[in-house]
């Protein structure tokens, strides 16, 4: 077992147990054109999660975690969209509407896909999911439980909406979550603070919050080689 400095307190973790889940990193949200800038948003402030979480999916890649991803979208004939979610905000581009980046949030889109700084690889499955939560109308548990997997190590965005959302379905069904802070973004600079405050409340009441260099460290204590500092890694290879 490992264990990494967290709030409200360390967050132990078997990484044969533990999985690296990578919530919407789709350029729909952190990219201008995209569903996040349809309603009102500046997409800058998503990518400034970007670098770690990079860092932290090569780390758990090297170290062998189980990683999955997640995409928020719809099928292209929007059978699978509320009419309350198309209504929503009222947005001069709706849900399926063409933009620059293909049919808004419709699966298949280039906006709909992940950037490809934190691309999946090969055994690295993608829940596609049509709303916020990872877990809702999904095989998100089946995939984590076929694995045995107990817990999880969350990046995404954002981070009170999909990020949250995920994480709360994640401890109703019984699995740990720790949510890296510099990994996960939101458009709203007081959210990013609320949200992860709300999270770790009460003595962690859904979850636990950290910081990517401690997760990292506490990994590198079972697999040195897998968060060498990439000058390292390329020196000794
Ligand atoms: N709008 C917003 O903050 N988020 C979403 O609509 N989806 C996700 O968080 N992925």
């Amino acid at each position: 077992m490992l264990s990494a400095k967290a709030e409200p307190y360390e967050f132990e973790f078997d990484p044969a147990t533990t999985a690296l889940v990578m919530i919407d990193f789709q350029r729909d949200f952190v990219y201008p054109g995209g569903f996040g800038e349809s309603l009102g948003n500046d997409t800058s402030f998503l990518l400034k999660a970007l670098p770690a979480a990079e860092r932290v999916l090569r780390a758990c890649r090297a170290a062998g975690l189980f990683v999955v991803h997640t995409r928020e979208g719809h099928r292209a004939d929007l059978s699978d969209l509320p009419a309350a979610k198309y209504e929503r905000g009222r947005p001069k581009i709706h849900i399926g509407d063409e933009g620059p980046m293909g049919r808004l949030l419709v699966r298949g889109e280039y906006g709909h896909d992940i950037v490809e700084e934190v691309y999946p690889i090969a055994g690295e499955p993608i829940v596609d999911k049509p709303g916020k939560g990872a877990f809702y109308a999904t095989d998100m548990d089946t995939i984590l439980k076929t694995r045995r997997i107990r817990q999880l190590i969350v990046c995404g965005v954002t981070t009170e909406v999909c990020v949250q959302t995920s994480v709360r379905e994640a401890n109703d069904r019984g699995y740990d979550a720790l949510v890296l802070e510099d990994c996960v973004g939101s458009y709203f600079p007081a959210f990013q603070i609320a949200a992860l405050e709300m999270i770790k409340a009460q003595g962690g009441i859904f979850g636990f919050v950290g910081k990517s260099e401690d997760f990292l460290e506490a990994l590198g204590q079972q697999f040195p080689d897998a968060v060498a500092p990439a000058s390292t890694a390329a020196a000794t290879a």
